[in-house]
């Protein structure tokens, strides 16, 4: 059984779980819209808001379905997960339902589940959303970096996708970030299960890693061409920009895991204060060393990352820049009105008034000569 639970909340939090499930993780969902999680089929344990149909992209319609519900969603967290030391919560930033409901739930599920660690999978969406979801995404994103004790954020940066497939449709892009998210979590947890004569990379490892609070990010790199060790500290570093996640932007590890799994030749290529060189060196670094055959494969985890104000700005800039017409936008909404050129057309509609009924007298009186 997998340490590991993953628990999907609004539309994107359950197409992520789906693919959990999938990949043998403990999963489940909550949403306000049935007919959204009713297709994630490999998730067995849902939850749906009683009297809700959406949030239509509002995140206070999430915040209050957790307020009026959160007794119901915390049982429910508890019966569906067993034996787990981390839950992460995935969800998109940018929509209502995830975005307005996972800050706070994941703050109670902190107090609640004792003995599990609560992190977050949160999704930053692609530069093509508008001005509404950029707000949502903003307002998230600063809810969940002020939860005190929450454990490792995964930023699943949409953009990231769509730089390395550009021709890709969005749900080409959406359905690789969920899969590369959640193979790369996996990816690192069977690690953990397997035995080196080396130096063990242990679950107890990984968990001191992950349960680090701030920003984390998880990254491969296959390393067969490399011939000294700087090429292999490049090489991982590309893998930091090129990963599903935000890309690193500045120094601040606190905790990192390095894992090589490849032949014994190539291990030593491996410096730590070359790889580390970009981000300062962390407080504690985890390593692992399994020597098999197969291509050579660095795998980073570098956890307690600052949150990446530049690409974070780079979301809110096209608010800045948008700042007049947007509010003078939402001030038209209740007092715009249609003037029209032809109001003196009217008239043409009245019909003359009726016939009164005549007297017979007087009509005769008309007519006499
Ligand atoms: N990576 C990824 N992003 C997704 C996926 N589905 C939606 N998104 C992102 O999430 C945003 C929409 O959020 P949803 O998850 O549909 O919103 P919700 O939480 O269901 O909230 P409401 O629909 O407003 O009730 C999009 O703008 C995308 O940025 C997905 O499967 N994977
Ligand atoms: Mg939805």
């Amino acid at each position: 059984m997998k340490s590991i639970g993953i628990l999907g909340v609004g539309q994107a939090g359950g197409n992520i779980a789906e693919i959990a499930a999938t990949l043998g993780f403990q999963a489940a969902l909550i949403n306000t819209n049935q007919r959204d999680g009713l297709v994630n089929t490999k998730v067995e344990r849902k939850y749906f808001v009683p009297g809700y149909n959406g949030a239509g992209q509002n995140r206070s319609v999430g915040l209050k379905a957790v307020n009026d519900n959160y007794r119901e969603m915390i049982d429910f967290v508890k019966q569906s997960f067993k034996n787990i030391k981390l839950l992460l919560v995935a969800f998109s930033t940018d929509g209502g339902t995830g975005s307005g409901m996972s800050p706070l739930l994941i703050d109670l599920l902190l107090d609640q589940l004792s003995g599990v660690n609560v992190g977050a999978i949160a999704i930053v969406p692609d530069r093509n959303v508008l001005a509404g979801n950029r707000i949502n995404a903003a307002e998230c994103i600063v809810e969940i970096s002020k939860i005190e004790g929450i454990s490792s954020v995964f930023l699943v940066d949409n953009d990231q996708m769509r730089k390395l497939n550009p021709q890709s449709s969005k749900q080409q892009i959406y359905l690789s970030s969920n899969t590369q998210v959640m193979e790369a979590i996996s990816n690192v947890l069977q690690i953990t299960q397997k035995s080196s004569l080396y130096g063990n990379f242990d679950e107890t490892d990984l968990l001191n890693i992950l349960c680090t609070r701030g920003v984390t990010i998880i990254s491969s790199s296959v390393i067969t061409d490399a011939k000294t060790t700087s090429d292999v500290a490049s090489k991982i570093h590309q893998s930091w920009s090129n990963s599903v996640f935000c890309p690193v932007e500045s120094t601040g590890v606190i905790r990192a895991g390095l894992i090589y799994e490849g032949p014994e030749r190539m291990a030593k290529l491996i410096n730590v204060p070359a790889v580390f060189e970009r981000v300062g060196e962390p407080l504690e670094l985890f390593e692992g060393t399994y020597i098999t055959e197969s291509d050579p494969v660095v795998t980073t985890i570098l956890a307690g990352l600052p949150f990446p104000s530049r690409r974070l700005a780079s979301l809110e800039d096209l608010l800045e820049k948008n700042k007049d017409r947007l509010q003078s936008l939402v001030s038209k909404e209740q007092s715009q009105k249609y003037e029209s050129q032809i109001t003196w057309a009217s008239s043409l509609k009245v019909r003359p008034s009726e016939r009164k009924a005549g007297n017979v007298t007087t009509t005769l009186s008309k007519y006499q000569r």
